[in-house]
């Protein structure tokens, strides 16, 4: 009725039989030419000398009855003839064989002279009755409809069930579509109502970054760079058709924080003056910059290698303090160093006179408060300063200078000052202060000349000096 062979009711498998034996006008091929549309072969040739299509069969692979969007297999029986090397076949479906269609399914090679069969695997379209056509041609392009002289046209009608089930399906079923994810994340894929699938691939960004041919499909995926990636899932099934899942768009992101421990100074260690802090910090991604702490107040921040700031420990308080320095990476992870608790050392020891007070005018024992060793003037004392009183020429100051128009010896005053030397360096002896300062004037009180009384000036330790 169409003009080519057809099974009427859908089954497991259709075949032409003998009906496509031969080509066209070379015969026997009764019924030519055997295409729905009236394609006329070729005339050239001798029946199983030069070529012709002979037998068209189509068959489910699983024993089911044609389906539509089953894959199936179609059996082309053909003779190739001498020059059968130029010889190919294309393979055509259309879903409707009352008003064909033409899709072009593949083209295939013939590979020996004679009798022999193609099995090629095409996927049914949809269409109740359904038409595979197959064209045999020497050279040319692949066409629905060619006029090579050998060539052959032959179709086979059949009769196709509906497809029962929804459509193939493909979805990526983790990581979830927006979901932030840390270094590498597993992707798993989800096929359903497939035909035979070749292979699931992934892509990130449009580009394929794992296959798997078999279920259940997943693959991992490490981003290399941070920030947004769109995932996708396509299956391929052996006709080569693909399905492909709704985009996931997932936000990978640093999660790891950096490291970071000061090196420099160590601790335990003693300090003084202006220190260096450095701190090694690391991180998987990059350190974005790494900040110090000093007693829980900022030092300030470095953004590079190496690490560190100044910390300047004059004027602080003698004793402990403790060090503390936190990284930051390029996400704003942030991740704290241990504490380092070092030692301030660096100020000598200081001592004030509390009592007397300045200018007061004292005899006998006087009970000193100072700060560190006590002070005390004893009569004993007096007696040694006032020894030296008496050598001391007027009008000359603490250290024994004197104006040059006083006409003294150089020799007087040479001895003076080493005696006012001397009794110094034994006060700094006396209280231990070999590291202290030095700094006579700084540690002295002085009052200023009067008549009344006796002036000391108070030296290292608190001890108690005669103003001569
Ligand atoms: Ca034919
Ligand atoms: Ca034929
Ligand atoms: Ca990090």
């Amino acid at each position: 009725m169409l003009g080519a062979p057809a099974c009427a009711n859908p089954s497991a498998s259709c075949t032409s039989g003998p009906f496509l034996a031969g080509r066209g006008p070379v015969g026997p091929e009764p019924n030519q030419p055997n295409a729905i549309d009236g394609c006329a072969d070729g005339a050239a040739g001798t029946f199983h000398v030069d070529e012709s299509i002979d037998e068209l069969k189509v068959a489910t692979l699983d024993g089911t009855e044609l389906t539509e969007g089953a894959t199936v297999a179609v059996s082309v029986k053909l003779w190739a003839g001498a020059a059968y090397a130029s010889d190919r076949v294309d393979l055509y479906t259309a879903g409707d064989a009352s008003a064909p269609q033409w899709n072009f399914v593949g083209t295939y090679a013939i590979y020996q002279q004679g009798a022999q069969t193609l099995i090629p695997k095409i996927v049914l379209p949809a269409g109740a009755t359904q038409v595979v056509r197959a064209v045999l041609r020497q050279s040319g392009s692949a066409a629905a409809c060619t006029a090579g002289p050998y060539d052959d046209h032959d179709d086979l009608v059949f009769a196709v069930r509906p497809a029962s089930g929804p459509p193939p399906t493909i979805a990526i079923t983790a990581p979830a579509d927006g979901q932030t994810i840390r270094g590498s994340t597993s992707v798993t894929v989800a096929v359903t109502n497939a035909a035979v699938i070749e292979q699931v691939e992934l892509l990130a960004d449009g580009v394929v970054f794992a296959a798997d041919a078999t279920a259940p499909y997943y693959a991992l995926y490490d981003p290399l760079v941070l920030g947004t990636h769109v995932l996708v899932a396509q299956a391929r099934d052996v006709s080569g058709n693909v399905a492909t899942s709704e985009p996931v768009t997932i936000f990978a992101i640093d999660g790891e924080s950096p490291t970071v421990r000061i090196v420099s100074p160590a601790a335990g260690e003693h300090v003084s003056g202006t220190v260096t802090v450095t701190a090694d910090a690391t991180d998987d991604v990059a350190v974005q910059s790494v900040e110090f702490f000093a007693d829980s107040r900022l030092l300030g921040s470095d953004q590079s290698a190496p690490y560190q700031v100044t910390w300047a420990t004059s004027g602080l308080a003698p004793g402990a303090h403790t060090l503390f320095a936190q990284a930051y990476d390029t996400s704003n992870n942030v991740k704290g160093s241990d504490y380092v608790t070092v030692y301030v050392d660096g100020s000598a020891p200081s001592v004030s006179i509390l009592s007397p007070p300045q200018y007061a005018t004292v005899s006998g024992t006087v009970p000193e408060d100072a700060r560190g060793e006590g002070v005390r003037l004893t009569r004993q004392r007096e007696h040694e300063r006032a020894r030296l009183r008496q050598r001391r020429q007027p009008g000359a100051d603490a250290l024994g200078h004197r104006p040059s128009c006083g006409g003294d010896g150089w020799r007087d005053r040479h001895r003076e000052r080493r005696r006012v030397g001397e009794q110094q360096l034994r006060a700094r002896r006396l209280l231990g202060h070999a590291g202290g300062r030095s700094d006579h004037d700084a540690l002295r009180r002085h009052g200023p000349a009067s008549g009344r009384g006796r002036h000391h000036d108070v030296g290292f330790g608190g001890r108690v000096l005669p103003r001569w």
